[in-house]
């Protein structure tokens, strides 16, 4: 089993229902174990041309798993979940029920067609650095190092969303 980070996001539909179905689905995959969900948090989109506040706003988090499954699987069955849950990709970071990405894998570098490691993005966004730290402290993320000194440079603004927890161990 290795460490895998997972973002979540959605801005349509029920967004709250949405990540909770996904971690559902994602805590019932053969292979994977769930050790650590995030709080939810509430951002403005960003899009290509920069923050839309028009655009529904996004609730995103963060969960922590064990993979036995490698990374080039985990993403089919995120793909698979993504699917089952209405998401259809109509235009690039467009708006989506369901957005499950691999931030980090074992700390694995991989530039696929299919697949990047670590997720580009993730160093420059609150959405994900800031539900990623309230799991884990002290991550680091390949290239960038500790995520808690990302905080600062990240171009999103967050804030925290009044939800139950998306997870719990029982
Ligand atoms: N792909 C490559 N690497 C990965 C990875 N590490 N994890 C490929 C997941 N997928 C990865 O993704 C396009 C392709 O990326 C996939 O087929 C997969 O093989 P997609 O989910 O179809 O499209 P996308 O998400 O629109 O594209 P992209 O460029 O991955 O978008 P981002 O960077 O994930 O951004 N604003 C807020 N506030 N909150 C958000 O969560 N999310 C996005 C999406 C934009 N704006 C947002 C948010
Ligand atoms: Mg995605």
């Amino acid at each position: 089993m290795l460490p895998a980070v997972i973002a979540l996001g959605s801005n349509l539909g029920d967004r709250e229902d949405n990540l909770r179905a996904a971690v559902r689905d994602i805590a019932a995959l053969g292979g994977v174990t769930v050790t650590a969900v995030s709080g939810i948090v509430q951002s403005h989109a960003v899009k290509p041309t920069g923050t839309d506040a028009e655009a529904p706003d996004y609730l995103n988090a963060v969960m922590l798993v064990q993979s036995a499954l490698h990374p080039e699987a985990l993403l089919i069955e995120l793909n698979r979940i993504e699917a089952e849950h209405g998401r259809v990709r109509v235009e690039r970071w467009g708006d989506r029920t369901l957005d499950l990405d691999i931030i980090s894998f074992a700390g694995l570098e991989r530039h696929t067609d299919d697949l990047t490691l670590p997720h580009p993005r993730a160093w420059e966004r609150a959405f994900v650095i800031v539900p990623w730290l309230q799991v884990d402290p002290d991550a680091e993320l390949r290239g960038h190092g500790r995520i808690d000194a990302l905080v600062v440079a990240t171009s999103s603004e967050v804030w925290a969303c009044d939800a139950p927890p998306l997870w719990s161990e029982s």
